[in-house]
């Protein structure tokens, strides 16, 4: 028998970004995103994209992809997650914004809007970031902002516009 409805886990479709600017990146995406794919249902992966760096400085060039999935645990236990991995491909935080290894940003926990010390969701910055929105377009368009109500093809053309 079906178990009733607040004992079933309740999954929620999420968006990580993923980054890299050092070492083989390539190879560390592709690794990443097997390593996220264990903590994911319904995995989906874009294209990578080689980027210029945004509001960093001279560093070597990202390679940068997103990944779309279900998730049954809590944003903070799947933030904790995206920690462990990052850890676990040699991520160092030498100063903010150091070139890195892995970066794994939690974008979009479904419709949540969550404000914590060190956890804020949608991420603060994603719709004025190219490199975001270019690859989750290609495999979730149509996922809705829960802060300004627009889809990520809305947000695209709109940062294409304001350029
Ligand atoms: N990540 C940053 C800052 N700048 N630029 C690109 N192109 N790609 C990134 O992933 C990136 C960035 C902070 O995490
Ligand atoms: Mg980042
Ligand atoms: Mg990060």
């Amino acid at each position: 028998m079906e178990r009733p409805a607040q004992e079933r886990a309740r999954v929620v479709p999420v968006v990580i970004a993923v980054g890299s600017n050092q070492g083989d990146r390539e190879r560390t995406l592709r690794d990443a995103v097997a390593a996220l794919g264990g903590h994911l249902t319904n995995v989906r992966v874009s294209t990578f994209h080689d980027t210029e760096p945004v509001g960093v400085g001279p560093q070597p060039r990202f390679l940068n992809a997103v990944i779309t999935g279900g998730t049954s645990v809590s944003a903070r236990d799947l933030f904790d997650a995206l920690l462990d991995i990052e850890r676990r491909f040699g991520r160092e935080r030498p100063f903010p914004g150091a070139p890195r290894t892995l970066d794994l940003d939690l974008i979009l926990y479904g419709d949540s809007i969550i404000d914590e010390p060190g956890l804020v969701v949608p991420h603060p910055r994603f719709r004025e970031r190219e490199f975001v929105l270019a690859p989750l377009a290609e495999i979730a368009a149509d996922w809705t902002d829960p802060v300004t109500g627009r889809t990520v093809e809305e947000l695209l053309t709109a940062l294409a516009g304001s350029r």
